[in-house]
């Protein structure tokens, strides 16, 4: 009986963007030879990790309202942690954003890899936070509009512009 080595005589299929790879993910493989007499022969499995190279990432578009009158604000910040969609509990520890920027008066973006995120969203000087508990950023883009209360340091629900100094 002999052995030899023989490229294979077709270009079997490759694997496309129609296979649905995706990334992170440990994929195994291997080749099935059949011979003329339907024989199948298996080498053993080969194993591979997709690459980061479909990274899909989505933008929200926050426009910040403040309640304390009519003007929009900017320079507001986000700390945007990732949370189970379902349990909405946050799993990991805050991601940056890809990009952010102003978009117009009052509207900023923040860029983020696909997932799902709780958005602590804090205004400029003199506004308090407010938080977003669930931010879907899986398949599309989201536009939010949220009004920041006026800033309340102590917590004592007094905000500190009407606070009486004692
Ligand atoms: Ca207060």
């Amino acid at each position: 009986m002999s052995s030899h080595t023989r490229r294979s005589p077709r270009p079997t299929k490759a694997i496309d963007a129609s296979a649905g790879l995706l990334d992170g993910i440990q994929y195994y493989w291997r080749v099935i030879a059949v011979d003329s007499f339907g024989k199948r022969t298996a080498s053993t499995a080969r194993t591979f990790t997709n690459n980061y190279t479909n990274v899909v990432r989505f933008t929200a578009f926050i426009t910040v309202n403040n309640s304390t009158g009519s003007s929009f604000l900017d320079g507001s910040t986000v700390v945007a942690s990732p949370i189970d969609p379902v349990t909405r509990l946050v799993i990991g520890a805050p991601v940056p954003e890809f990009e952010k920027g102003t978009l117009s008066a009052g509207t900023m973006y923040w860029k983020y890899d696909r997932g799902d995120y709780r958005f602590d969203i804090t205004g400029p000087s003199g506004f308090g936070t407010l938080v977003e508990p669930a931010v879907s950023l899986n398949s599309s883009d989201q536009f939010l509009s949220v009004i920041l209360p006026p800033g309340d340091s102590d917590g004592d629900d007094v905000s500190d512009a009407d606070e009486i100094a004692t």
